[in-house]
């Protein structure tokens, strides 16, 4: 098998993987973005469609505004048991926060409202042993394992602190808990999650220790090579029908020197080579962009029904077949947004509506710059060379309303063209904002309703213009990337491309209509 990493390209970190039968569901870190979760279906492990999201109702995720790419939804873990799928997962300082999980008998459906945990950090999961009893391990003041109930989200017992807290590298986190041929094997993140990011992994025959260390450790790593993705790390391990076992994790494809990140976190997938009882992930600890390789099998059958596939892809979403990484032409003919799209912070009714007509975005009084929830929808930025256009009619504008498409780290990091009204005239304006920089670059005068606004995109710039009503296309300029990347002003996530709106008074009456929205990568 031929693995063309990332998988699932973008700002899609800490995966967490089940099977059933030979139906695999994949699961990613939203952050402040809503809906939460995005949820992704596959047969082999390499192709993924996404199906929707776990988070879709306010009830399940309410978002709190400030400290964007670092609030919300981090890594959720996803599993199996019994008929029930289950997704657990921190909510960082929402209202209500902290650890729950949400329920499915069918993950291309709804998700059940919240169970709250009793417990704090973050990064939990969730290990189903063969004796009906059901474990956490999360990350607080270390790594602990502790039995829950898993009907109440409650306690029982004691935390377990003492069972491994890693090899004693910082950030020991995301643990996750297997039970593989009579051991507990319990693997971690370490290293913090950036380019010393690493996994760990130590084993025992009871749950709560004591553990042995794998002397093999870290069992997966990139750092120090010179592989074109690094900060590999935070991984999650998954067998197929076959009984061979992969992994999926994080990393980056960082460029220029020193080095700088804009697509966010990624997910990739490795195999899994068992040697003398220890998971080794990817080829020589190491996962590279491209991987040919068998997968290894375990020992003995991992006790998986194989014949298990009760998994029809059906639900609200499946019919736009979205695959990450694929060229996308939304129309906005549907009666709910496609899945790509996500607003930041929780959605408020109104804001964004898809019509008849297309999209409308409703702008308030929030604008571009302002960490709150405004009238924007987002997309992942999923290859380094793309064009994306959209297509819009403004019939009316106010002045000082503006329209425009965005290319986003988040609030104080972004750059956008868009479509303006001033002393009665309007523009097309090309702004860059970086930190508390920020200037208009060009503007040209436009008297058109409709216009198509372009961001075009190469590893080093991002680049707009615009094509007027006779299909004039005139350039507006470029800004460097560097300067919207994770290093510059990011945290946990990656660039997004935004479709925009925003008015200077309340109640004003503008019109704005996106007809069409398309993203093809170019190289
Ligand atoms: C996540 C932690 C991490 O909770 O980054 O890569 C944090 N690891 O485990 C946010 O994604």
């Amino acid at each position: 098998m031929i693995i063309n990493n990332p998988i699932l390209p973008g700002f899609r970190p800490d995966p967490s993987v089940c099977r059933v039968g030979d139906d695999y569901f994949l699961v990613n870190s939203s952050f402040e973005y809503f809906p939460g979760i995005p949820i992704y279906h596959s047969k082999d492990l390499i192709n993924w469609t996404q199906i929707g999201h776990v988070l879709t109702r306010p009830s399940q995720l309410a978002l709190k505004e400030g400290a964007p790419n670092r609030i919300g939804i981090y890594a959720p873990t996803i599993r199996y048991h019994e008929g029930t799928f289950y997704c657990i997962v921190t909510n960082v300082g929402g209202n209500p926060g902290g650890n729950f999980y949400v329920t499915a008998k069918d993950p291309f459906g709804e998700w059940s409202e919240p169970i709250f945990t009793d417990f704090g950090g973050i990064d939990p999961s969730l290990f189903f042993d063969d004796d009906g009893k059901v474990y956490y391990t999360g990350t607080d003041k270390g790594i602990f394992i502790c039995e829950i109930d898993i009907k109440t989200g409650k306690a029982i017992g004691e935390k377990h602190y003492e069972a491994w807290g890693g090899t004693g590298a910082n950030n020991p986190e995301g643990p996750h808990l297997y039970k593989i041929n009579g051991y507990y094997y319990l693997l971690l993140a370490e290293g913090g999650t950036e380019l010393c990011h690493m996994v760990t992994v130590a084993r025992s025959k009871t749950v709560y220790g004591p553990y042995d260390e794998c002397p093999f450790n870290p069992v997966l790593t990139n750092a120090g090579t010179r592989l074109d993705i690094k900060a590999a790390g935070h991984a999650d391990l998954v067998s197929d029908v076959n009984g061979n076992w992969w992994a999926v994790c994080l990393g980056i494809r960082p460029s220029k020197y020193p080095f700088v990140h804009i697509l966010g976190r990624e997910t990739l997938l490795a195999p899994v080579m068992w040697g003398l009882g220890w998971p080794l992930i990817g080829l020589h600890g190491h996962v590279d962009s491209v991987m040919e390789c068998a997968g290894s099998a375990l020992p003995e059958n991992d006790g998986c029904d194989e014949n298990e596939s009760f998994f029809k892809p059906h639900g609200a979403y499946i019919d736009f077949n979205y695959k990450p990484g694929s060229d996308v032409v939304d129309e906005f003919t549907g009666n709910s947004l496609h899945p790509q799209w996500n607003f930041i912070y929780d959605e408020v009714p109104g804001l964004v509506e898809i019509k008849e007509d297309g999209l409308h975005l409703n702008g308030n009084t929030k604008g571009i710059s302002d960490d709150e929830k405004k009238a924007i929808i987002c997309r992942r930025q999923e290859h380094f060379d793309f064009i994306a256009t959209a297509d819009l009619e403004i019939e009316r504008m106010a002045e000082g309303s503006e329209a425009g498409i965005t290319i986003y780290m988040n609030n104080r990091h972004h750059y956008e063209a868009f479509v303006t009204c001033r002393g009665g005239n309007r523009y097309v304006v090309l702004r860059r904002r970086i930190g508390s920089l920020m200037a208009e670059e060009n503007s040209s005068r436009y008297d058109g309703q409709k216009i198509s606004l372009e961001l075009s995109a190469t590893k080093e710039n991002y680049s707009f213009a615009f094509t007027d009503e006779d299909g004039k296309r005139t350039e507006l300029g470029s800004g460097e990337s560097q300067y919207l990347s994770t290093e510059a002003g990011g945290c946990f996530t990656g660039n997004m491309i935004g479709l925009y709106a925003c008015v200077k008074a309340e109640n004003t009456k503008d019109s704005v209509l996106v007809k069409r929205f398309c993203y093809k990568s170019t190289k």
